[in-house]
């Protein structure tokens, strides 16, 4: 067992009986929601999981551990400590040997699930290239982690706060298959449409878990993005969407914010700005992103070696 990790009874079961297991991410939690709704969509989203067949592992650092799997009490302490701090690649080995808390991010929880050999992790929306990357230079390091790290990661695309079409492009180089899931659209996280398009559509979980298994099979070392757009019922336009984030995007440049604050500040202007429907939509798609990747880790647990 890695030096750096621990893991609850439950993750530490299933992972030595081979049962499915997905990965959660903590920066959603820590920074991307406020508290209530964010320990209730914890909790709930590890329930889904539960409730088709997999095992949740929600994975953050702790005392100069990267912990697989979080109980209640460190759930809680994730929702509400605000001292926690985002973990990207970069932020591990000051986090963990400082003994900090840190939240993880998609890159970070790729990382962590890869070490701990957890193939599937649900979350809401990835990182990107940003909008003006050609002069901020600001490109999430969760696409980096993507190109070389053996995860697939189901999400609802990328916000629309980023530049989509980069974002793709950047995938494309990087060798980063793009899956949609039931969709030939890409989808833009609060909206269905992003009016680009996936590299290719798959509607059953056993066909991304034959695609995921092909991959890694042949060597192809690097993640997998399985979007998954909003259910209808709780999308919204995004026409609606679009005006809010250009009002967003110009607060964060009139206040010069930068590096990794950038993300959240957007997000919480996003929701202030929405008066909490962009948090009911975030809320939905994280539900139904860990739904669906409980299933494509049951398809891809079942597969012959
Ligand atoms: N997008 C969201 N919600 C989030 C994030 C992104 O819709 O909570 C978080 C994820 O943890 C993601 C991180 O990995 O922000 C990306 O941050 P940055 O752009 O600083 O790389
Ligand atoms: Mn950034």
């Amino acid at each position: 067992m890695h030096q750096y990790l621990t893991y609850t009874e439950e993750v530490k079961k299933a992972l030595e009986m081979g049962k499915p297991v997905v990965a959660l991410e903590t920066t959603i939690i820590s920074h991307g929601m406020p508290y209530p709704q964010n320990i209730q969509m914890a909790k709930e989203v590890e329930q889904i999981i539960r409730n088709n067949g997999a095992v949740p592992a929600t994975i953050g650092i702790m005392n100069g551990k990267i912990k697989i799997g979080l109980n209640d009490e460190e759930l809680e302490e994730f929702a509400t400590n605000e001292q926690v701090e985002k973990v990207s690649r970069r932020d591990f080995p000051y986090i963990l040997s400082s003994g900090k808390m840190g939240a993880t991010t998609v890159a970070a929880t790729m990382i962590a699930a890869d070490l701990a050999g957890i193939r599937i992790f649900a979350t809401g929306g990835i990182g990107g290239v940003h909008r003006g990357a050609e002069t901020t230079m600001d490109i999430s390091a969760d696409l980096t982690e993507l190109a070389h790290t053996n995860v697939g990661v189901i999400c609802a695309g990328v916000k629309s706060i980023l530049d989509i079409g980069r974002t793709l492009e950047y995938l494309e180089t990087k060798g980063v298959p793009v899956v949609g899931f039931k969709t030939e659209e890409f989808p833009s996280f609060y909206s269905r449409e992003s009016g680009f398009g996936v590299d290719f559509r798959l509607d059953e979980p056993e066909e991304v878990g034959k695609v995921l298994k092909t991959k890694w099979d042949l060597k192809l070392n690097g993640g997998i993005v399985i979007s998954n757009p909003v259910p209808a019922a709780h999308a919204m336009y995004h026409d609606q969407i679009e005006s809010v984030i250009l009002e967003a995007l110009q607060k964060a440049d009139e206040l010069k914010i930068t590096g990794k604050n950038v993300t959240p500040f957007l997000l919480d202007s996003i929701k202030q700005l929405t008066e909490g429907k962009s948090l009911e939509t975030n809320i939905a798609l994280v539900k139904h992103n860990a739904e669906v990747a409980a299933k494509i880790a049951v398809a891809y647990a079942g597969q012959k070696s």
